[in-house]
Order: C-alpha cells, then sequence, then structure tokens
C-alpha cells in the first residue's frame, strides 16, 4: 500500500463544512458533534449546540441528500431538564443514535453533563420531537457511549468509555436484560502508551455498524503534545456474535485534522465524529469540526475493511 494510503480512504465533501453556527436561526457559539440517522426518508443530525453560556443541547437538521440543503430546527429539540433530570444540570452533550427494530425506536445515548463529571444518559423516541429519557445509566466520569441494534443472548449491548482514577480512559462494553441497568463489564479497547496517536484517551465515535466481517468501529485517539490535544479516529472489528471480542484494530489512524477547519476552531485539532450513516457500499460519516462547526466525508465500505486489513495491529 502506498505510504498515504489512509488519505485515499475517506473523502472530504467539498461543501464542507456542511453546518456551521450561522446556520442556527437562534444566537448559539457552536455547533458541532452531531449523530446521524435516517427518518422519514431524510437524514436526520441531532446536533450539540453550545449556546452563550457554554452549556449544549440539542437541535435537529434535515437533508434528503445528507449534505446539503439542510433543514434546520428554529428551536432546540432537546434541552436539560434540570426539573427531573439534575444530571443534566452543566448540559447535554455528543448524542449518538441507534434504531432498535424490536422497539421500532430509536436510542440516543448522550453526556448529561453533572457538576460530579460527565455521566452517560439514554433517552428513547419515535419522533425526534419527543423523547423519554431513561436517566443516567452509568455514574460518572463516564461519555462516548451508543448502542448496537441488537441484543446478545437477550441483552442489550452497549459500548461506553469510563475514566478510571486508576489507570486512564479505555473504552469498555457492557450488557443489559432492560436498557437500565447495565452489568457484564468488559474492557473493549484499551489506549497505547506514549507515543502513539491514541495513548492519551480513546472512546466510541459513531454507533457500531454491522458488517459481514464484524462490527465495525470507529473510535477516537488522543495524543497529549505540548501545544495541546490532537483528536484523530481508529477502526476496529468486533466479533458479531461475541461484540467482547476484539478481531481487528488499526495500527494508524484512518481520519486526523487536516483542514482549516480542523485544525483551528474553539479546540484546534478535533476531528469527531458522532454519527455515520451507511448506504449501500458508502459510508459517510458527520463530525463535528474543532468543537466548531459540522462536516461530512465518506468512504466506501469495501475500502475501510480492505484498510483495516491491511493494518490490523492485532496481527503481526
Ligand atoms: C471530548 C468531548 C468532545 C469534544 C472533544 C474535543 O472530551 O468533550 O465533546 O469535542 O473533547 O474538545
Amino acid at each position: 500500500m502506498m505510504v498515504n494510503d489512509a488519505m485515499q480512504v475517506f473523502e472530504r465533501s467539498k461543501e464542507n463544512p456542511i453546518i456551521r453556527v450561522s446556520d442556527i436561526p437562534y444566537p448559539a457559539n457552536s455547533v458541532f458533534n452531531a449523530a446521524a440517522t435516517e427518518f422519514k426518508n431524510e437524514i436526520l443530525l441531532l446536533m450539540r449546540v453550545e449556546d452563550r453560556r457554554g452549556i449544549s443541547h440539542f437541535t435537529t437538521a434535515t437533508s434528503r441528500n445528507g449534505v446539503t440543503d439542510w433543514t434546520i430546527g428554529e428551536t432546540p429539540v432537546m434541552k436539560p431538564c434540570l426539573q427531573a433530570h439534575e444530571e443534566e444540570q452543566w448540559g447535554i452533550e455528543d448524542p449518538r443514535i441507534t434504531y432498535l427494530p424490536e422497539t421500532k425506536k430509536w436510542i440516543i445515548a448522550y453526556t448529561a453533563y453533572s457538576k460530579f463529571g460527565p455521566m452517560v444518559a439514554l433517552a428513547l423516541t419515535e419522533d425526534f420531537v419527543s423523547f423519554e429519557r431513561l436517566g443516567a445509566v452509568m455514574p460518572p466520569v463516564n461519555k462516548d457511549a451508543a448502542l448496537f441494534p441488537v441484543r446478545f443472548n437477550g441483552r442489550w449491548a452497549m459500548i461506553h468509555r469510563p475514566v478510571s482514577p486508576y489507570d486512564g480512559a479505555h473504552i469498555w462494553i457492557s450488557f443489559s436484560p432492560d436498557l437500565i441497568h447495565w452489568g457484564e463489564h468488559h474492557v473493549l479497547v484499551e489506549a497505547r502508551s506514549r507515543p502513539w496517536w491514541d495513548s492519551a484517551k480513546v472512546g466510541l465515535s459513531p454507533q457500531p455498524i454491522r458488517t459481514d466481517e464484524g462490527w465495525l468501529i470507529l473510535y477516537h485517539g488522543v495524543k497529549t503534545t505540548a501545544a495541546g490535544s490532537i483528536y484523530r479516529n481508529g477502526l476496529a472489528l468486533l466479533d458479531l456474535e461475541k461484540p467482547t471480542k476484539l478481531i481487528a484494530r488499526s495500527d494508524e489512524w484512518v481520519f486526523s485534522p487536516e483542514e482549516e477547519y480542523e485544525r483551528t476552531g474553539d479546540v484546534d485539532n478535533v476531528v469527531f465524529p458522532c454519527g455515520w450513516m451507511e448506504q449501500d457500499n458508502n459510508i459517510r460519516i458527520y463530525y463535528g469540526s474543532a468543537d466548531s462547526c459540522i462536516a461530512t466525508a465518506s468512504a466506501s465500505k469495501t475500502s475501510l475493511l480492505a484498510w483495516l486489513r491491511n493494518h490490523n495491529s492485532l496481527i503481526k
């Protein structure tokens, strides 16, 4: 393979950034880290909007082609609900959406930013207008969660990222009979040691996608440098029947901040996908860019899997 083969895997849209804060029809600081799903024959983004206090909420954007002509909600669709959910005191952030065919509902895993730190919270919806909150399901510090669309041996599975004061920030998987009580915790993807690109922390990016070769995972890896953090993305595969089993993990990153809108913003050097869409053989990611705007890039599923096969650090 060529030296810079990763640059050929994801192709950025020429329309980038596809959504900026100036597109939000009310005063806000920034719009970024958006979940994505298909809803009523359109692509729906559930976008994190940070207001001018620094507190985040969610607003929707919909488009037929998923790249241009977005219809953006006039008002937030989901705001922190302090009366019933004190854990949302400092806002709600970074949603990921999974459609659960068994329930005919979408489940949203998001960060409830409590004064004790970030927690994983879940909400169900049928229409992206009203949301049934299941509450905080993981104590702090924990975020970067998404569910699988199916049960395994009768149990739902969720990937998440607890931070241990003992040993850093790694990606875990847990199981639940009812979406509320979670157990059977296993570590899935560990942050590597310095000076790797994913040494400071790792966390799941969008929801897992089922492929013939396994559950495809896009995760973010952080490297801490003298100039600050760099957020990049790598790929991994989990066993289809036994998702606790990691079967591939990329040695290199597959996507990294390069363009000016990724290099410079409220937080420099961040690409942070929270959503991706699969259509035929195409996978399109939606990512927050420098914590300031939303951008998109796409790749063929075949090329992602081939790249991962060539870069699988688990096969020496
Ligand atoms: C992570 C999350 C993301 C954010 C990223 C870069 O820890 O808080 O919401 O995009 O940092 O600032």
